[in-house]
């Protein structure tokens, strides 16, 4: 059985692997998305993979994502912390949501302490790097596999 999986990232991911290494390492997105279509194809799995530095676009996205995909692994990058609309958009989708953190957001600053998303996603994944998505795509393949049977 073909599912669909969302990958969305957030503001300034694509800048991964260009720059702060220390902090998001040496992968690039092309690498991530490279990493994700690996997983997805031993699970058949499609992967839709996407970044945007726009709200506007993650959110008509994960509306999108509602219609059509079985699960969603999403970086919401900074958004993670300020927006309200992102996490509406989530709820309104019934797939198991993933949110992934390339780095420990617990380890760094107060103001990443706070996820609007992690309290209506099915898991939180953070400061694992890149492989976190690896890891995401994992568990969405168990989590729609239960919700198959
Ligand atoms: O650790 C993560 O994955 C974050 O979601 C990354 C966001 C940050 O605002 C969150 O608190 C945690 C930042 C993404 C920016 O990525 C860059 C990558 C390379 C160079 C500069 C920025």
């Amino acid at each position: 059985m073909s599912r669909t999986v969302y990958v969305l990232n957030g503001p300034n991911l694509n800048l991964l692997g260009k720059r702060e290494p220390d902090i998001y390492g040496h992968e690039t997105l092309n690498d991530v998305e490279a990493d994700c279509r690996r997983i997805g194809a031993q699970h058949n799995i499609e992967i839709v993979f996407r970044q945007s530095n726009a709200e506007h676009d993650l959110i008509n996205w994960i509306q999108e994502a509602r219609e059509q995909a079985d699960g969603i692994a999403i970086n919401p990058a900074a958004y993670t912390h300020t927006s309200v609309a992102i996490r509406d958009a989530l709820s309104a989708c019934e797939c198991p949501i993933i949110e992934v953190h390339i780095s420990n957001i617990h380890a760094r600053e107060s103001f990443r302490h706070h996820s609007y998303v992690s309290s209506i996603a099915s898991g939180v994944i953070a400061g694992f790097g890149t492989q976190g998505y690896p890891i995401a795509l994992e568990r969405l393949a168990v989590l729609m596999d239960q919700v198959a049977k």
